[in-house]
């Protein structure tokens, strides 16, 4: 049985990460792929309890330190009881965020050193990085007026613009350091625009393209 692949779901508040998950569940599953959908933080009975903490925005203040070890916390049971697994026994895992969203939150929104994430990053994960990336990017103010007429503010959205603007930054740097696995569709378009971009780069995941590929630009942008 061959490993199955992981691929995550990466982006700023309300860039649309959840309602495409159900999309590319959607298309793999019509490749017969069996596929686990997932979630960080969270995953797992002992990761959601860490997440719902993270979340709550009338806890104390939660220290910058303290949020990067629950965040890595959350990650080792999610690993060890979930997607580990999952991938040994030939299942494609799909997760809404994973550590780039470390890079861009804790890295990028909180100023925590890259060098302790990565640390951790190796720490917590071994050898395990995501087979795919799409990075969701749009436009702060676009991403968190979606976010936002949902209601309530979770801790996250209840940052400033400044802060997201620093999370955009840190996850466009990651896109440009790794433009092998970090694919950025434009979210900023209508859905059915950003759902064909997002088949675009599945079909070259899955080898059903063949000399017809969409032409990625260094950063890997569907176009
Ligand atoms: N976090 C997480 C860290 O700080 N560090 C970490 O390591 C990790 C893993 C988790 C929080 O934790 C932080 C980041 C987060 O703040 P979350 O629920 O996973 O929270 O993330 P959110 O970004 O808060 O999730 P959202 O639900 O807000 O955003 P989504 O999932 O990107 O957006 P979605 O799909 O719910 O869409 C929002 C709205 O926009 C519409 C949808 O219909 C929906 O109403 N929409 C569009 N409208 C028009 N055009 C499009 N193209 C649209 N796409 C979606």
């Amino acid at each position: 049985m061959s490993r199955g692949k992981f691929i995550t779901l990466e982006g700023g508040e309300g860039a649309g990460k959840t309602t495409n998950l159900a999309f590319i569940k959607d298309y793999l599953e019509q490749h017969n792929i069996v596929v686990v959908v997932t979630r960080e933080p969270g995953g797992t009975e002992l990761a959601e309890k860490i997440r719902q903490l993270l979340l709550d925005n009338k806890s104390e203040a939660i220290s910058e330190q303290a949020e990067l070890l629950m965040m890595f916390a959350a990650r080792a049971q999610h690993i060890k009881h979930v997607i580990e697994p999952a991938l040994a026994s030939g299942k494609w895992v799909l997760c809404d965020r994973f550590t780039d969203a470390t890079y861009a939150y804790q890295g990028g929104g909180r100023s925590m050193k890259i060098s302790t994430i990565k640390w951790l990053e190796n720490m917590v994960q071994g050898t395990l990085r995501p087979d795919l990336t799409l990075l969701l990017d749009a436009p702060v103010e676009i991403g968190i007026a979606r976010a936002r007429e949902r209601g309530a503010f979770d801790r996250f959205e209840s940052e400033k613009i400044s802060f997201f603007e620093s999370v955009r930054r840190a996850y466009l740097l990651q896109a440009e350091l790794y433009p092998e696995r970090i694919k950025l569709i434009k979210a900023n378009q209508p859905l059915p625009d950003v759902q064909r971009a997002i088949t675009d780069v599945l079909r070259t995941l899955l080898g059903l393209c063949a000399l017809n590929c969409p032409t990625s630009s260094r950063h890997g942008t569907v176009k």
